[in-house]
Formats: C-alpha cells, sequence, structure tokens
C-alpha cells in the first residue's frame, strides 16, 4: 500500500511503505507538541532510506520523557529559590533525589568504614571464597563508556597499557575471573570444573558491536563463552543549553549512552534480540546472590574480589561500595558522604569546592572517602530498584557535542561545551539503601583509573601501567627474588589473582623483562 504524505509545500512524498509512515503525521505532531519538531527540519531533503531511519529512531524517542528528564534535571541543578526550597520537579517519572543538596552533606563518620586492611580481611575472604565456590556470586561489567577523554577509538577495555604480556585491560579482568575460580575450588575443595564466575559485561550502543567482537576473537581468554553475557544500556538524546534535541546530521539524532546508571534499567531488558532471558531473570535462575560490579578502566580490580564480597555479605548489605583515601580535593571521583540518614555519593562534578576544600580536625581531607566506582549488590537489592529509578534524578554533563546547525544545515564541530547529555548515574541508588557497606581498600593495591589521553599527568595509559607493574614488583620481591634496577618483571593473572603463589619465584634474580604466565616463564628472565 503506498501512503502519500503531503508536505507543507505540496510535494507528495509517497514512500511504498506499510503503516510505517501513515504514522510520521503523528510523529510530527508528537514532536510539535514537545516544542521538537525541528528534527523534521532537513526532512524533505532526505531519501527514503535516510526518512525511513530518522522516523524509527524518533519513534524510539520518548520525547515527553526527554522534556521531562531535562526539567528536572535542571530544577536540580539549580541552587535553592530564595525560600530556601529546591524548585518543583514536574512529572510522574522523576521527583527530586532522596538526598539532601551537596551542599547538606557531611563527612562520612569513620565507624561507618570497614578497612581491608582490618584483621577482619581473613575471615571475609573465606566467606567471599565460600560464595564463589558456592556459585552465589557473578561479575558485572561497566563498559558501556566512551571512553572520550581517553581518545581511543576502541572500548576501553580493549586497551593495550604496552605491558611485556600486551595482556589488555579486559585481558586482565579474564584472567582474574579464571584464576579467582581456582583459587574458590581449591578453597573449597572442589572440582575447578565445578566453580564458575558468571560475568555480565554491559556495553553501550556504540561499544558493543566491537566489545562482543574482541571477545570472541580472543576466546573469551580462556574463559567458557556461556558464563559470558553481553547485554547492552539504553542511550538518551544529547540536548543544547534551552533543551532542544541535537542532531547529529540531517537525519540523526545525537545519542548518547544513558550513564553508568543506566544499568538498572538495562538489568531488565532482554539481553539480546533473540531472547526474552534478562540479567536479573538469569541471575534468578542461576541462584546467584551476590554480584560484584565494577568500572571497565582501573587496572588494578580485584574482580569479584572474596574480601569485599565475603565483607558484605558477613555485615548483610545490600550494597556496597569501595572507598580509597582522596588525594587532593580537585581529584575526579565521587566522595562518598552522610545525606540525610543515608550515605550517598556525590560525583566530583557537583562537590561544592567548599566541601572538597574542608579538612577536619586532623587537617584531611573531611571528604576523604573516594568512591572508586567499585560496587556490591545482593540481587534481591536489584529486584527493587526499578521502584525508586522515578525518584533518581537525572545528571547533566555538560559536553561538546558535534550537531547540524538547524537554521544552515551546517556540520558543527564545538570547541567549547555547546549542550548536554543526560546521565544517571550507579550510586544514585545508594541514598535508598539503609546500611551502605563501605569498605577503604588501598589505593596502591587496588585503583589505577584509565580515563585521559597517553601524556596526560595523572589517570593515563602511562600511570596505569605504572602502577600495575609496581603492584607485581613488589609481589615478586615479597616472594623472595631480587629485580635489577630498570628491569620490569610482569606476573600476569594466570600465576596470581593478588600476589599469592609466587613461591617459585623465590631465589631469582630477575636481570630481563618480560611477562611470567607460567613459572617455566621465569628462565627466560634470570
Ligand atoms: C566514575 C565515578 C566516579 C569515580 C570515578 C573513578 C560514576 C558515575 N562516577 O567517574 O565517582 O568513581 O569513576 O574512576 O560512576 N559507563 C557505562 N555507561 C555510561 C557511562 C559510563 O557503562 O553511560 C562506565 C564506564 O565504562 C566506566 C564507568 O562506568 O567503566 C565509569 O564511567 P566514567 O569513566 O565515565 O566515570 P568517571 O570517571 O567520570
Amino acid at each position: 500500500m503506498t501512503i502519500t504524505n503531503g508536505h507543507a509545500n505540496g510535494h507528495a512524498n509517497g514512500h511504498a511503505n506499510g503503516n510505517g509512515h501513515a504514522s510520521i503525521a503523528t510523529l510530527r505532531k508528537t514532536y510539535e507538541d514537545a516544542g521538537q519538531s525541528h528534527v523534521f527540519s532537513f526532512w524533505d531533503k532526505l531519501n527514503a532510506g535516510e526518512q525511513e531511519s530518522l522516523a524509527t529512531q524518533l519513534a524510539s524517542i520518548d520525547v515527553a520523557r526527554v522534556n521531562r528528564i531535562y526539567r528536572n534535571a535542571m530544577a536540580a541543578e539549580a541552587p535553592p529559590t530564595a525560600d530556601g526550597l529546591a524548585p518543583p520537579l514536574v512529572g510522574k517519572d522523576i521527583s527530586r533525589s532522596p538526598s539532601p543538596a551537596p551542599e547538606e552533606a557531611g563527612p562520612l563518620p569513620e565507624e561507618a568504614v570497614a578497612s581491608s586492611s582490618s584483621p577482619d580481611a581473613a575471615r571475609w575472604r573465606d566467606v567471599g571464597l565460600r560464595a564463589v565456590a558456592d556459585g552465589t556470586v557473578a561479575v558485572l561489567l561497566l563498559a558501556g563508556g566512551q571512553g572520550s577523554r581517553l581518545g581511543s577509538p576502541n572500548p576501553k577495555g580493549m586497551y593495550d597499557l604496552g605491558l611485556p604480556s600486551s595482556n589488555s585491560l579486559f585481558a586482565y579482568q579474564a584472567g582474574r575471573i579464571r584464576k579467582l575460580q581456582a583459587l574458590a575450588a581449591a578453597h573449597a575443595g572442589k572440582d575447578p570444573k565445578d566453580v564458575r564466575l558468571r560475568w555480565y559485561v554491559m556495553t553501550s550502543g556504540p561499544t558493543r558491536p566491537v566489545t562482543e567482537a574482541y571477545f570472541a576473537e580472543m576466546k573469551y581468554f580462556g574463559l567458557d563463552p556461556n558464563d559470558v553475557v553481553f547485554f547492552e544500556q539504553g542511550v538518551l538524546p544529547a540536548l543544547s543549553n534551552d533543551g532542544k534535541l541535537l542532531l547529529a546530521g540531517p537525519g540523526k539524532v545525537f545519542t548518547a549512552p544513558d550513564g553508568n546508571g543506566g544499568l538498572y534499567a538495562a538489568l531488565r531488558r532482554p539481553v539480546n534480540a533473540n531472547t526474552d532471558m534478562t540479567v536479573l531473570s538469569d541471575l534468578h535462575a542461576r541462584g546467584i546472590k551476590y554480584i560484584h560490579a565494577y568500572c571497565v578502566d582501573n587496572c588494578l580490580v580485584k574482580v569479584a574480589d572474596p574480601v569485599f564480597v565475603g565483607c558484605c555479605i558477613e555485615r548483610d548489605a545490600q550494597c556496597g561500595a569501595k572507598v580509597v583515601r582522596k588525594t587532593i580535593p580537585t581529584e575526579s571521583v565521587g566522595v562518598i558522604a552522610k545525606r540525610g540518614e543515608a550515605y550517598g555519593v556525590i560525583e566530583y562534578s557537583e562537590l561544592p569546592a567548599a566541601k572538597a576544600e574542608q579538612r577536619d580536625a586532623k587537617g584531611d581531607l573531611a571528604f576523604w572517602a573516594a568512591n572508586i566506582a567499585n560496587h556490591f549488590y545482593t540481587t534481591d537489592f536489584l529486584d527493587t530498584v526499578e521502584a525508586m529509578e522515578r525518584k533518581m534524578v537525572f545528571h547533566i554533563a555538560r559536553k561538546k557535542i558535534p550537531h547540524v546547525d538547524i537554521a544552515t544545515g551546517e556540520q558543527l564541530n564545538p570547541k567549547e561545551p555547546n549542550g548536554m547529555k543526560l546521565e544517571m548515574f550507579i550510586f544514585d541508588v545508594f541514598p535508598f539503601v539503609p546500611a551502605l557497606s563501605v569498605l577503604e581498600v588501598d589505593r596502591a593495591e587496588e585503583f589505577s583509573g584509565l580515563k585521559n589521553a597517553p601524556g596526560s599527568k595523572s589517570d593515563s595509559p602511562e600511570t596505569s601501567r605504572r602502577d600495575l607493574l609496581a603492584q607485581q614488583r613488589r609481589w615478586v620481591l615479597a616472594a623472595g627474588a631480587t629485580i635489577a634496577d630498570g628491569v620490569e618483571v610482569e606476573v600476569t593473572p594466570d600465576v596470581t589473582y593478588g600476589g599469592e603463589g609466587l613461591e617459585f619465584v623465590a631465589g631469582n634474580n630477575f636481570v630481563r623483562s618480560g611477562a611470567i604466565g607460567r613459572p617455566e616463564d621465569v628462565a627466560a628472565l634470570v
């Protein structure tokens, strides 16, 4: 059936298409009612295929919800009004975050924080290893970020730090999963093939195809492909500062991942088009009770860390978060703080300078508990997030967004932020949690972010490589070996998870740099 579609200029624009284009008029009306009709500015210049793809994309966007999210995000960002009350938020979707404004937050009380260096850590490790051996633990990797600051064309997990092993971040994380499976099996006296850690990998539209292809090319780093589940977070349109959808091109709205807090909605969506299995349904089907969620870009991450998992299980916590001591007031990390009766994270982009600079009686940073995007959840808790999601406010990330100038059709690449991406933050559920389990860990052993381009002074490929090899040097020396100056000895996760099991290097003096993935690799380096 051919539908003709009269235009203002009388130009009949028939499409051989079923009801797809009968709804163009409906789509136009929806966008006009939402004050977003400019997205059709170049419609007449698009060919049939381009019109089809734009119509499909526009139909997939709930533009009224985008407007509500924009209004509420702007209201949440606005300072409290003269009467001290925050501006009202509108719509059924989003109400004010339950947390008091960052200005009212207080430092985290010391008694709220457990430490991985406490004598309890050995017991926590035992509890965690048993949970892994019992198959009740899974790993959730946040890998949907586009890594724009790093400037790499590929997803961050594929980044090669130039290590002797050439292992990527994904390879290290997969290796740690494999090693932990073996450690847990040995700890519980089980057959290693019976102990499996399921790995849920959250990608975003832009990172999914390349990530899946890389895992396949690397043969899942020796893991069973059936234990690796890819799923995808949602996207949201990017907006101009006055809330208008930005066009990436004449026939395409600019969309971006909806923030790592998009995880929660993504857990409830089928993991791919060929199944109705969701991450949540899979967790329940497999009796998985505990999840360790972590950031792809931390080269030191202890994947499914049994000390952290055990600590949270013992404290009967629904959610947990690892923290390290913040270095400087301006470090780009969220801080965990007391917000009302609960603990919540204030992101670095929203922490008032006065709070960032505030010092305690000892002269240390009052807001010292740096969030390292390393979280624990119970499956039961994840089941409850949908209800609280509507209270979670989207955050505004002001960015430089390439777009088409609606008036001239010119493609613009701004040098300054010209618009915003709306993101939900993964830690915005913490205010709903009565007792967040906070575990302080040693930064040198557990946190080195890969955020910035090569040559940057912090959080760069060079600092990641330095911190990872420094950690492994400490392990090798502690195991009784010596290393000549300038020599780099890498010990991959094939031989150790956290420095254990390196007895085989004792008494050796390493005079050549290289990677040790098996004890027999030592001979070539001494
Ligand atoms: C994150 C934390 C910050 C601090 C810092 C430490 C959040 C919101 N902020 O800041 O408090 O812990 O890390 O390094 O967690 N990601 C997605 N989808 C998205 C956006 C991000 O999966 O839409 C992933 C991303 O792949 C990465 C993680 O979330 O694994 C953190 O994202 P980021 O690097 O954008 O966050 P950052 O460094 O601004």
